[in-house]
């Protein structure tokens, strides 16, 4: 896979403000400061074209990028970040919802965990919530480079029982920091989205 070019497109709260574009779409998922802004700098090999932030709660709407004109990587706000008001939340979880029910353009969803944490309530709501949907997906077990490799394949294990992960989804360990992970990402996105492979 080759990714050279790629642009921000336009951020939205709710389906009026989606762009206008028939490309497949990529959801990235998960619980706030996980990563996910970073990841998608990691995949399109950019530095700060998604807003990255120390503090949880950084990506507040919909970000859509679009990669090479093939597709579209979409960052959503974070979930399960406690120090917002609950209105705030609400407002959050309608904004993730609304598009991962109703945007037909979307063909994948990669939730991103951070691989040093057992997955909490709220990622099995959410993983739970992907299954029944019958959604393709992959999973990221991102900030590998903060444990010793040594852990890795149990941590990844802890994820795959605690999420009760269907078999054959993928699981793989990453680190947007130090860019590991990036083509056993990409031939698992290319798999899931055939007709992607040649970009
Ligand atoms: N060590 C390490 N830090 C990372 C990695 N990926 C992201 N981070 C850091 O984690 C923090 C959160 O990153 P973001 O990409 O903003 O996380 P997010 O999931 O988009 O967060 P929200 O938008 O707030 O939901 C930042 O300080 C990043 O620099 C990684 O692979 N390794
Ligand atoms: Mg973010």
């Amino acid at each position: 896979m080759i990714i050279k070019w790629s642009e921000y497109v336009t951020s939205a709260v709710s389906p009026e403000g989606y762009p206008n574009s028939d490309l497949p779409e990529i959801a990235v998922v998960g619980r706030s400061n996980v990563g996910k802004s970073s990841i998608i700098n990691f995949l399109l090999n950019r530095k700060n074209l998604a807003r990255v932030g120390e503090i949880p709660g950084k990506t507040r709407q919909i970000n859509f990028f679009n990669a090479e004109n093939k597709l579209m990587l979409v960052d959503l706000p974070g979930y399960g970040y406690a120090r917002v008001s609950k209105t705030e939340k609400e407002r959050w979880r309608k904004t993730i919802e609304s598009y991962l029910l109703g945007r037909t353009q979307l063909r994948l969803i990669i939730m991103v965990l951070d691989i040093r944490h057992k997955p909490t309530e709220d990622d099995k709501l959410m993983y739970n919530w992907i299954c029944t949907m019958g959604k393709p997906h992959i999973v990221l077990a991102n900030k590998s480079d903060k444990i010793s490799r040594a852990y890795l394949s149990g941590n990844i294990n802890q994820i795959r029982e605690t999420l009760d992960i269907v078999p054959g989804v993928p699981v793989i360990a990453v680190s947007s920091k130090k860019r590991t992970g990036w083509n056993e990402t990409w031939d698992c996105i290319s798999e899931m989205i055939p007709g992607l492979i040649k970009i």
